[in-house]
């Protein structure tokens, strides 16, 4: 069987215990005590999903449409300056003890984050709140900059973000910059997966039926693109529809949105462990 083989027969046994997954989502804590929260980096061109993917993951969880990160319709220039903490509810009441830091966009030429601010950031060196300037990337001196993080404040796993309807035409020096944070990430050992969003747009039978995600050679001739461009291995890279214009959740959209939070924990989870 192929490797893309695999990965459909994962999604779909995983599709068949949902619950489960949704259980250990929910009651996850970091075993290591000097974490509050495992903190997930969601990295990757402007108006790839990287706000909406926050949504949806919260949507999943809760199983109601959530939207308070805030998406770009018009995606032409990045809408998310700020480098912001999501904290994804439970319920009414409690919060689950992972979050999500939203970035500014990556764009071709000057445009967009800057690679050295990415880079402070895998270290815990930007505070929550910065907002960056694209040409002009966060120093010691500047407002904004924590000269002491934490171990919380360091990004445990880093996830690429692209969209599937616009990977074959993504610029050259946004994959060199992709390419270069994700060099970076290795050398501090933080783990990567990818995630390719809008598989309904970029596939009409998927736009039909989201079950058909895995059937794709439309889609899976994308992940094996994504594969080649940054070497991320083909078990890391998930392919996730989410939600933009639903009003209400429904479970074969969760169960995608699911698995892929489920391996960004269980990655995390290693990597706090091992320091
Ligand atoms: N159809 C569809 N639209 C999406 C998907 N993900 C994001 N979008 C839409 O794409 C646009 C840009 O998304 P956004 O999350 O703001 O991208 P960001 O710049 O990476 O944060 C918004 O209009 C979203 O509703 C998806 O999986 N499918
Ligand atoms: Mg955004």
């Amino acid at each position: 069987m192929s490797r893309h083989g695999v990965v459909i027969r994962r999604s779909r046994s995983e599709g068949e215990d949902q619950k489960g997954i949704l259980d250990f989502v929910k009651s996850y804590k970091p075993q290591n005590n000097q974490v509050g929260n495992l903190r997930i980096l969601l990295h990757g061109p402007t108006g790839a999903g990287k706000s909406s993917l926050i949504n949806s993951v919260e949507s999943a969880v809760r199983g109601q449409i959530c939207g308070r990160s805030l998406t770009d319709a018009a995606s032409g220039s990045s809408f998310t300056k700020k480098y912001k903490t999501y904290k994804i509810k439970k319920d009414n009441q409690s919060c689950c003890s992972f979050v999500f830091t939203d970035t500014m966009g990556l764009e071709s030429g000057t445009g967009g984050i800057h690679v050295k601010d990415v880079k402070l950031a895998l270290r815990g060196h930007v505070e929550d709140g910065y907002e960056f300037i694209h040409d002009s990337p966060l120093t010691k001196e500047k407002f904004g900059y924590n000269s002491f993080p934490s171990l919380s404040d360091k990004v445990h796993v880093l996830v690429f973000v692209v969209s599937a309807n616009h990977i074959k035409i993504i610029a050259d020096d946004v994959v060199k910059k992709m390419k270069d944070v994700r060099q970076a990430a290795s050398d501090l050992g933080i783990p990567q997966l990818a995630i390719l969003t809008k598989v309904d747009e970029a596939c009409p039978e998927v736009k039909k039926d989201v079950d058909n995600m895995y059937k794709s050679k439309s889609l899976k001739e994308k992940v094996d693109i994504i594969h080649k461009l940054l070497g991320i291995p083909l078990n890391c890279i998930f392919l996730v529809k989410n939600y933009s214009s639903e009003i209400e959740t429904d479970d074969k959209v969760n169960v995608h949105i699911l698995c892929a939070l489920r391996q960004m924990i269980n990655f995390g989870e290693d990597f706090v462990n091992n320091q």
